[in-house]
C-alpha cells in the first residue's frame, strides 16, 4: 500500500489525470463507461504514475451536457454506478497513493434539479431566488447576453412571464450567488463530498458566478463583461474557500472562463485564501482567429509563444497554474498543433515536453497519455455534444453556412473530438465496452491503443510517465523562473527555468522541417546534459549550436556544483 503523503503542496509536483467516465471505460455492456471502469484502470494510472484523478462529474444528471447539468448534487448517476461505487473508487485510489479531485458544477443547475424545479412558474416557491428570473424588456429577452452555446442566455418561463438565466444550456439554469442561502447550499454539497474524503475540487467556470446586478445589455459583444470575473467573485470564493477549502485541505483548481492574469494571481494568489490554481484558455484560441472558434484555421505560433509567456513570467511568484493541452472540451492537441499521421509519436511528445517543463501542475487527459488523435467524423449524426449540434443548427439552418463547410469546422473544433471512447486496445470498440459506444471509437484504435503503447518502452506513454517523473526529480521545474529563449523564432519554442542551482532548457520544434537554434551565451554547455528526448539518437555531449528534426524535443539541465 502507497500512503497519500500529507504534504499541503503535494500538488505542486504532482500530476493529475483526467477522466471523462463516460468514455474511458465500461465494466458492462452498456455502451458507456462508469466507476467499476475506472476502478479497473487504476493500476494502469499508477503505471504512469498520475498523483490525483480529476474525475468529470458523476452525479445524477439527465446528461443534456454529459453531467454539467446536475440534478442532484448528493447522488451517483446510475449509469455510472452508485455510491458503494463510488466509495469503493475512493478506497482504491487512495491505496495506491492515488488522490481523486471531484468536479463542482455551481454555476449553475440542470432544470431538473429539485430547487428549479418548485421555482419554475411559482413567483412564491421558496427556492424561486436560487435562480435570475428577469422581466421581459419591450416583449422580448432582458438583454442581449448569449448562451456559451448558441443563441439568447434568457429563456421564457410562460407561466410567470418572466425569463431566468443559461449561460449555457437552457436546461443548465444559473444560480443566484447574491442569494446566502445558494452560497450556504454550495457549501454544504462541497463539505458533503470533503467528509467522504475527497481530497479536491475542480470548480467548474466558478469565474462566471457574480454577474453584474443591473444586466445591462451589451452593446459591444455578448454580454461577457458584465459576468467574468464579476464584481463579487473573489468575495464569494473567499467565503467557501475559508468555510470548506480551508477546513478539509482541499486542494482546489478554478477553471476560468475568458479571465484575465491580474484576476488568476488572486484566484491563485500563494496565501491561499481563494484556490490552490487556476485553468486558464488563453494558450487553446490560438486557432480562434478574431476569438471566433467557429472556423477552420491554422494555429498562431508566435501568439502562443507571447501566452505562455505572459502566463509563466506572470503568476511566478504569486499564483499557480494549470498546464494543459487537453480536456474533454477541446479537441486532441497531436491533431490540432502537431501532426497525427507521419510524426504522430514524435509531436505527441513533444507537444507534452513543451507544458510538461513549465511552472504549475500539469493535467493529462485520457488517452493523451498514448496520442490518441481527432476520430475525423464525417457526418453530423456521429456527434453526440450539445454545443456541437446547436452550432450545427444555428450555422448551417440559420445562417446558410453549408453543410461541408460545417462538417470540416466541426471535425477541427468539436468537443466531441475529445471524447471518443477511450482506447485500450485493438479488440472491438477498442476494448472499451463490450457493445456499441454511445459515441463512436476513432477508427485507428488498432494500432493507438494503452495494450499496445504500454508494450513499446518507446511509445507516448512512457515519455509521459517519464516527464511525471522529472517533475518530482528536478526542483527547478517546480521552482524556476521563466524566460522564452526564441520569441521571433519562426519554429522553435525554446524556453529557459532557472533557479539559484539548476538552469532547465526545454527545445521545441514545431514543424516537420529541420530548425536551428543557438543556446544563450550564458549557459555552459560543459556543465549540461541531457535529460529527456523524443528521438532515441541524442548527440553525446550538449552544443551550443543545436538543429532540431521534426518535431523534435530536448530537455536539456545544468546544475550548479558547489566547489
Ligand atoms: O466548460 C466551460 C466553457 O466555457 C468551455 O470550456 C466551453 O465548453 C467551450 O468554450 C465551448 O466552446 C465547462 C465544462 O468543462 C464543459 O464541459 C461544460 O459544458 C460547461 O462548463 C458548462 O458546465
Amino acid at each position: 500500500m502507497t500512503a497519500i503523503s500529507n504534504d499541503a503542496n503535494w500538488w505542486k509536483t504532482a500530476s493529475i489525470y483526467q477522466i471523462y467516465p463516460k468514455s474511458f471505460c465500461d465494466s458492462g455492456s452498456k455502451g458507456t463507461g462508469d466507476i467499476q471502469g475506472i476502478i479497473s484502470k487504476l493500476d494502469y494510472l499508477k503505471l504512469l504514475g498520475a498523483d490525483a484523478i480529476w474525475l468529470t462529474p458523476v452525479y445524477q444528471s439527465p446528461m443534456i451536457d454529459n453531467g454539467y447539468d446536475i440534478s442532484d448534487y448528493y447522488a451517483i448517476n446510475p449509469d455510472f454506478g452508485t455510491m458503494a461505487d463510488f466509495d469503493q473508487l475512493l478506497a482504491q485510489a487512495h491505496q495506491r497513493g492515488i488522490r481523486i479531485i471531484m468536479d463542482i458544477v455551481v454555476n449553475h443547475t440542470s432544470t431538473e434539479h429539485h430547487w428549479f424545479q418548485s421555482a419554475l412558474g411559482d413567483k412564491n416557491s421558496p427556492y424561486r431566488d436560487y435562480y435570475i428570473w428577469k422581466d421581459p424588456v419591450d416583449g422580448e429577452a432582458p438583454n442581449n447576453w448569449q448562451s456559451k452555446f448558441g443563441g439568447n442566455a434568457w429563456e421564457l418561463d410562460e407561466q410567470t412571464g418572466q425569463y431566468y438565466l443559461h449561460l449555457f444550456a437552457k436546461e443548465q439554469a444559473d444560480l443566484n450567488w447574491e442569494n446566502p442561502k445558494v452560497r450556504g447550499e454550495v457549501k454544504e454539497v462541497i463539505s458533503f463530498w470533503a467528509e467522504k474524503g475527497v481530497d479536491g475540487f475542480r470548480l467548474d467556470v466558478i469565474n462566471l458566478i457574480s454577474k453584474q446586478q443591473d444586466f445591462p445589455n451589451d452593446e459591444m459583444g455578448d454580454g461577457r463583461r458584465f459576468y467574468t470575473d464579476g464584481p463579487k467573485v473573489h468575495e464569494y470564493l473567499q467565503e467557501i474557500s475559508e468555510a470548506v477549502f480551508q477546513k478539509y485541505g482541499s486542494v482546489t483548481v478554478g477553471e476560468m472562463s475568458s479571465t484575465t492574469l491580474e484576476h488568476c494571481q488572486q484566484y491563485s494568489s500563494l496565501d491561499n485564501k481563494e484556490l490552490s490554481m487556476v485553468f486558464n484558455f488563453h494558450h487553446l484560441k490560438v486557432d480562434y482567429p478574431n476569438g471566433d472558434k467557429w472556423t477552420k484555421a491554422p494555429f498562431d505560433f508566435q501568439q502562443l509563444k507571447q501566452i505562455f509567456n505572459h502566463w509563466q513570467t506572470g503568476l511566478n511568484g504569486k499564483g499557480w497554474g494549470a498546464l494543459f493541452w487537453c480536456n474533454h472540451d477541446q479537441p486532441r492537441v497531436v491533431s490540432r498543433l502537431g501532426n497525427d499521421k507521419e510524426y504522430r509519436v514524435e509531436s505527441a511528445k513533444m507537444l507534452a515536453a513543451s507544458v510538461h517543463m513549465m511552472q504549475g501542475t500539469p493535467y493529462i487527459y485520457q488517452g493523451e497519455e498514448i496520442g490518441m488523435t481527432n476520430p475525423g467524423y464525417d457526418s453530423i449524426e456521429q456527434y453526440r455534444d450539445v454545443e456541437s449540434t446547436n452550432m450545427y443548427d444555428i450555422m448551417v439552418n440559420q445562417q446558410g453556412v453549408s453543410h461541408d463547410e460545417m462538417m470540416a469546422i466541426l471535425a477541427q473544433k468539436s468537443r466531441d473530438n475529445s471524447r471518443t471512447p477511450m482506447q485500450w486496445s485493438d479488440a472491438p470498440y477498442a476494448g472499451f465496452s463490450k457493445a456499441q459506444p454511445w459515441l463512436g471509437v476513432a477508427n485507428n484504435y488498432f494500432e493507438i491503443n494503452a495494450c499496445a503503447a504500454v508494450e513499446d518502452t518507446n511509445s507516448v506513454f512512457y515519455f509521459y510517465q517519464k516527464l511525471i517523473q522529472l517533475r518530482k526529480e528536478i526542483d527547478v521545474i517546480t521552482t524556476g523562473s521563466y524566460q522564452d529563449l526564441y520569441p521571433e523564432h519562426q519554429a522553435v519554442f525554446g524556453y529557459q527555468r532557472q533557479s539559484d542551482t539548476q538552469t532547465l532548457i526545454c527545445l521545441n520544434n514545431y514543424y516537420g522541417e529541420e530548425a536551428e537554434c543557438v543556446l544563450p551565451n550564458g549557459f555552459d554547455v560543459g556543465k549540461a546534459k541531457y535529460v529527456l528526448g523524443n528521438y532515441d539518437d541524442l548527440p553525446q555531449g550538449v552544443t551550443q549550436h543545436q538543429v532540431l528534426r521534426p518535431y523534435e524535443t530536448r530537455v536539456i539541465l545544468a546544475e550548479r556544483v558547489s566547489e
